[in-house]
């Protein structure tokens, strides 16, 4: 059978096949990719009401394509007071969050109960916000730090108040870039390591991918294919986020940046292999409002959300440090053909705008 009989019977593909998939022209990969939106999610376009805390940005790890971290072209260490960040939770809960996602550097000096009695403080006093927070890079930085095994760590998590995990950390998984963009952090057994364990706690979690920057385009496929058979023992991923990479204010010397093609292809290629993915997330922040809008042809069916605030993207140079106004949010989707559906961080169904 070949590759486009098996796109047509929804057989999934192998890596040798998957790899083909980019000889492709575009309109097919939307043509497919779109299919499986429709029988997924209809014409709905998910988001969310949420708010990004990044408590500090001193780290003993150097990632290259890093902007945010004190120790890169960005020498401005902080590190927030539980005070200030309960002052930042305040301020967005009477504004209408529903979530608060908290990740940050890894810092050695704040000790371990720093990271976690703010997550008490915030369940404590809000109940009903979901608590996404550590990335599974943070999560092996002070498991290591402090001496814990993960499942001990994320034991403590959860009765602190953690309720789900995101997907940063992730970058791409290949061993011989992951070295060279990232190594000392954890390492992509690791990374997949914490979030099976995660699963197993009956929790869910997503799973990113960092593109456009020195992978190929195999390098890709690689990555996306290794998150589909985790979830295939664990069914814990709810979205996938392929996260384009920025280019401002960091050390990772890159040549050629992605086309808006590349970017949709690569999304539509997302949405096609992993069948056992319920959402693609199209990350506003880091593809541009514009193409993320676009990509809802390409097999998107989620935005993210309002955010507020962003110090990631932003620190590298996305246009999202302010975030967006929900209305703005759900406005962009109607126009561009879409139902805007607000979810919660789980993707249960809130409203329909
Ligand atoms: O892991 C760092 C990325 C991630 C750059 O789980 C960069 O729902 C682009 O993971 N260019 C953190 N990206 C953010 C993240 C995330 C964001 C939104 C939603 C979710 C979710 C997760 O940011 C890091 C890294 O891959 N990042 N620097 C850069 N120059």
């Amino acid at each position: 059978m070949n590759l486009i009989d098996k796109l047509d019977n929804n057989i999934r593909l192998n890596y040798e096949e998957a790899i083909k998939l980019y000889d492709l022209d575009i309109f097919t990969l939307a043509h497919y990719a779109n299919k499986i939106r429709k029988d997924k999610h209809q014409n709905k376009t998910y988001f969310n009401i949420n708010r990004h805390i990044n408590p500090t940005n001193i780290c003993k790890d150097v990632c290259l394509f890093c902007a945010y971290s004190s120790s890169r072209k960005n020498p401005n260490p902080y590190t927030l007071k539980h005070k200030e960040i309960l002052d930042i939770v305040d301020n967005s809960v009477q504004k209408g969050i529903k979530e608060v996602h908290i990740v940050s550097a890894h810092n050695p000096d704040t000790g371990l109960n720093w990271y976690l009695d703010i997550f008490k403080q915030i369940k404590d006093k809000y109940p009903h916000i979901h608590i996404k927070a550590l990335s599974a890079a943070e999560i092996h930085f002070l498991a290591q730090e402090y001496n814990l095994s993960y499942d001990e760590l994320l034991d403590k998590m959860i009765e602190n108040g953690v309720d789900s995990l995101p997907g940063g950390g992730a970058e791409i998984f290949d061993e011989r870039v992951r070295k060279r963009i990232c190594g000392g952090k954890v390492t992509s057994e690791q990374w997949l390591e914490i979030h099976r364990l995660w699963h197993e706690k009956g929790k869910q979690s997503t799973v990113t991918m960092l593109f456009g920057h020195i992978e190929s385009r195999n390098n890709r496929i690689d990555h996306i294919l290794r998150i589909r058979d985790l979830q295939d023992i664990t069914g814990g991923f709810n979205a996938f986020i392929p996260l384009v990479y920025q280019k401002e204010n960091n050390f990772l010397k890159v040549k050629d940046f992605l086309t808006g093609q590349e970017i949709l292809k690569t999304i539509a290629i997302s949405r096609i292999l992993l069948d056992n993915v319920n959402n693609i997330k199209a990350y506003w922040v880091t593809s541009t409002i514009k193409l993320a809008l676009l990509a809802q042809e390409f097999g998107a069916n989620d935005l993210d959300g309002t955010i507020e605030k962003e110090s990631i993207q932003s620190a590298a140079g996305a246009s999202s440090s302010n975030g967006m106004k929900v209305e703005a949010l759900v406005a962009l989707i109607k126009n561009s053909g879409f139902k805007a559906v607000e979810r919660d961080s789980i993707y249960n169904e809130v409203k329909a705008w």
